[in-house]
């Protein structure tokens, strides 16, 4: 499938590489429209079908990673078009059915669907450039891709009214210090780091890998008992995979593990 709102390249030397989605519409801030967000949905799947990616990384552009969804394409709509018509529903499920890891390297504008987008992310690498914010309020609307409901996660419930009741953005070392993002690095190096943490990810266990994603994305969603359950669950289910004889075997020969992700 060719993108025009996208681009996608394969990077990496390993034998598993990672899948790199840059958001591409830059003379609108990468605003997220309906033909941008049915070609992530169809990049981020392709990329969860080839066995050769592990690990997939989100960006934009310098200046914004995206400023939200796209005003001018939801400013007229009606409640009918909006509530049948998928713009707000579109494809912004896919990325919560990715199973492999799935990195945000935002520099510049993460704001509004900006925002929610890289909180569906598993990690959120910031650039010093970085600013975050749920403005809405300002437009007169609300989020509608769960910035109510993962901001507190993330940050807190004090934090996270005074953002969305203010609209006000949050600068990259704020985010880092309320627990928002997982580093701030220098904006130049921003894509080298994502890069170099996802071919990190990339030589470990792939069962592993999408067994800490399901169960911390539980932690997110159940209660602790619950979580803590599906936890054992994944642990014990893990010692019928190759990848765990593998794993332990290595330490115990004191040799780096050959994992084969099954
Ligand atoms: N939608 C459409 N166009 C946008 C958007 C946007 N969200 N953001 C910026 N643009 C456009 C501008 O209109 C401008 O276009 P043009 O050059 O044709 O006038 C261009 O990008 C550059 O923008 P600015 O000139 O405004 O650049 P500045 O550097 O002066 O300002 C800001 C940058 C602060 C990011 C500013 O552009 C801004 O405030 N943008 C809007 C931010 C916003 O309100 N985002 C929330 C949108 S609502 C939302 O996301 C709801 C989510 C619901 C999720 C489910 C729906 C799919």
């Amino acid at each position: 499938m060719s993108y025009e709102c996208i681009l996608t390249e394969v990077r990496g030397e390993g034998a598993r590489k990672t899948g790199l989605i840059t958001l591409n519409r830059p003379k609108q801030l990468n605003a997220l429209n309906g033909q941008l967000m049915d070609e992530l949905g169809a990049a981020l799947l392709a990329f969860e079908a080839d066995e050769g990616i592990g690990c997939i990384v989100i960006t934009g552009s310098e200046k914004a990673f995206a400023a939200g969804a796209d005003i001018a394409a939801m400013a007229t709509l009606g409640y009918m078009e909006a509530y049948t018509g998928g713009f707000i529903t579109r494809n912004w499920e896919t990325i919560r059915q990715v199973r492999k890891p799935v990195i945000a390297a935002v520099a510049g504008f993460a704001l509004g669907g900006g925002n929610e987008l890289a909180m569906m992310c598993d990690i959120i690498l910031a650039a010093d450039t970085a600013k975050f914010g749920q403005p809405e309020i300002k437009l007169g609307t609300i989020p509608g891709a769960g910035g109510t409901q993962r901001l507190p996660r993330a940050v807190g419930k004090a934090k996270a009214m005074e953002l969305l009741l203010t609209g006000r953005m949050m600068g990259a070392e704020e985010a880092e210090r309320a627990g928002l993002v997982a580093r701030v690095v220098p904006a130049a190096s921003l894509l080298d780091e994502a890069l170099a943490v996802a071919a990190q990810i990339n030589e470990l266990s792939g069962p592993s890998l999408m067994m800490i994603k399901e169960c911390v994305n539980e932690a997110y969603e159940s209660g602790l008992s619950t979580g803590v359950r599906t936890e054992r669950h994944m642990f014990q289910s893990l010692f019928g995979t190759e990848d765990q004889r593998e794993g332990m075997a290595a330490f115990l020969e004191k040799r780096k593990p050959a994992f084969r992700h099954r």
